[in-house]
């Protein structure tokens, strides 16, 4: 029988009474709860719960090693720079057993971390310079990871962003059909199709040693960085599951995907799906002040494409999803993966409009 929720808590080394166990957040991947703990005294304590998806993360053990070195790394620079880092860096939580993740007697991996408090994350922000300082957040966690050895981490999910597996993978699934569906999206396969030639750039940037593998975060969502509520600063970068060697422009680029649009991810209205220049400058603003003196010229020169390669990677992976029959993205419904797809191709025609300026943005922050 699978343990109860209080059950796995109780496995973690905690302080406190169990009040409250709540689902929490809106990831398409894990499980996420919010525990509160009370400690007496009306003081409470906030902890984030989360089983690991194992269809995702096939060697979560891997994962966890991932985390527990990043972390340590990113602590040693916060508290060198006089910050804190139970707020700047995750905290996780031992078993009793002393191990930072409980693996039940049915297999799940559940970990526990510090609820990082007065800060929050948002999907879309409240003012502009949100979105400058969410950037800067990323950049500098990438900028603090510079020196970490990268060879030295596992790759938690193979070719995470290697566009052109990718491809090959859309073309398996259109090929094997198993949803009985690819007969429903054909425009959309075509659009796939008729840009495969921006597929292999990165990969072979960085496959001919002409820009480097990096410890990068590689999911670098609008709202996987927390921001505190009272200063609108980047607190914590979270989410940590695939920092692993990758190509440091997809980190700008997926937080330019998904914040540059104030549409939802999943709207089904693709009208609405808008590309704001204004949220993308922004975005390169303060991505280029952290890191502008760790990226090479060649790095920077590519910051404007990985944004539409990153949209581009992330249509053909929603659709290669809905294909398959919806086995790696939670769903609600079964046009779920497709209206995702769809607002991805539309936020790529926009971007591919506006592509002249979002070069000449980079430009103006380069150095
Ligand atoms: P997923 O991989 O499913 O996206 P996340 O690790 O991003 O999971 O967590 C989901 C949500 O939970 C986040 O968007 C954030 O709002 C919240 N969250 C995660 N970790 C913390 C934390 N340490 N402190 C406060 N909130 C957190
Ligand atoms: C997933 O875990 P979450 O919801 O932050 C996915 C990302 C996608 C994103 C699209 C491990 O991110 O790669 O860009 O959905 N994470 C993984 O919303 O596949
Ligand atoms: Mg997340």
């Amino acid at each position: 029988m699978k343990p109860t929720l209080p059950q796995i808590v109780s496995q973690f080394q905690i302080e406190g009474e169990l009040v409250e166990i709540k689902p929490y957040g809106s990831g398409h991947i894990n499980s996420t709860f919010l525990v509160q703990l009370s400690q007496g005294a009306g003081r409470e304590q906030g902890l984030i719960l989360q089983r690991i998806n194992q269809h995702v993360f096939t060697e979560p053990e891997k994962v966890m090693a991932n985390i527990g070195r990043v972390t340590a790394h990113l602590c040693q620079k916060i508290v060198k720079d006089g910050g804190d880092p139970s707020r700047e860096a995750l905290t996780f939580l031992p078993t009793k057993n002393g191990r930072f993740y409980h693996k039940t007697s049915s297999g799940d991996y559940w970990r526990m971390e510090l609820f990082i408090e007065g800060a929050k994350t948002y999907q879309h922000a409240p003012s502009l310079q949100h979105y400058y300082e969410a950037a800067y957040a990323y950049g500098r966690f990438q900028s603090l990871l510079a020196d970490f050895p990268v060879n030295e981490l596992y790759e938690t999910i193979p070719h995470f962003h290697h566009t052109v597996k990718r491809l090959v993978a859309f073309e398996t699934a259109v090929a094997q059909d198993s949803a009985k569906r690819a007969s429903t999206v054909t425009e959309e396969i075509s659009f796939i199709r008729e840009r495969t030639d921006m597929a292999p750039v990165l990969t072979t940037l960085q496959e001919t040693g002409q820009i480097p593998l990096r410890v990068t975060h590689n999911d670098t969502k609008f709202d996987n960085v927390m921001i505190d509520i009272q200063t609108g600063k980047g607190v914590c970068v979270i989410d940590l599951d695939t920092v692993m060697p990758g190509i440091a422009m997809f980190d700008f680029a997926d937080a330019v995907r998904s914040g540059a649009n104030l549409a939802a991810e999943d709207e089904s209205e693709t009208d609405k799906v808008t590309f704001s220049l204004e949220i993308y400058a922004r975005l390169a603003h303060g991505f280029l002040d952290a890191t502008h003196h760790n990226l090479t010229p060649l790095e920077i020169d590519h910051l404007a494409f990985a944004a539409r390669l990153i949209t581009y990677e992330q249509a053909m992976r929603f659709l290669t999803d809905y294909m398959n029959g919806d086995r790696y993205y939670k769903t609600d419904h079964p046009q779920h993966n497709l209206d995702r797809c769809r607002t991805q191709i539309r936020l790529l025609q926009l971007m591919e409009a506006s592509q002249v300026e979002m070069a000449e943005i980079i430009e103006t922050y380069r150095d």
